[in-house]
């Protein structure tokens, strides 16, 4: 299978009318969309995707900032992209991410940085298990093969 990767928009990127910018970014970019869903996720969730930050003086704020609102989350399949999803996102703090990404197009504050994106292979992996217990979509693009060679 192709690489995949695991994608959310955090709620201030939807409460912003940010949702079909971004979506518009992967899909132009050649990347095709094997996941999505708009939900609400409770405390202990986000907990549990954050895990690895839980020890963070951030972590509790970050916590509340997911669970404030509804998140997009999605699945990305393409060659490469969990390393060029992460530099279409742009760096975690917005005040370094260039212009031309997201955060450094949208986004001022890295409480607020509109975007998630795995960090590798492995991460993508946890986080597409957890987020799409039911598993995503299983379908092949009928422009493949202007995209890749
Ligand atoms: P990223 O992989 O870019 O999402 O970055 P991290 O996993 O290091 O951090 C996860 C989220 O924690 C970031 F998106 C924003 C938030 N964060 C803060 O709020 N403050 C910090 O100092 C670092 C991260």
């Amino acid at each position: 299978m192709a690489e995949q990767t695991f994608i959310m928009i955090k709620p201030d990127g939807v409460q912003r009318g940010l949702v079909g910018e971004i979506i518009g970014r992967f899909e132009k970019k050649g990347f095709f969309l094997k996941g999505l869903k708009l939900i609400s996720v409770e405390r202990a969730f986000a907990e549990k995707h954050y895990a690895d930050l839980s020890a963070k003086p951030f972590f509790n704020g970050l916590v509340d900032y997911i669970i404030s609102g509804p998140v997009v989350a999605m699945v990305w399949e393409g060659k490469n992209v969990v390393v060029t999803g992460r530099k279409i996102i742009g760096a975690t703090n917005p005040a370094e991410s260039a212009p031309g990404t997201i955060r450094g197009d949208f986004a001022i504050d890295i409480g607020r940085n509109v975007i998630h994106g795995s960090d590798s292979v492995e991460s993508a992996r946890k986080e597409i298990a957890l987020w799409f217990p039911e598993g995503s979509v299983e379908w092949r693009s009928s422009q493949h093969a202007w995209i890749y060679e």
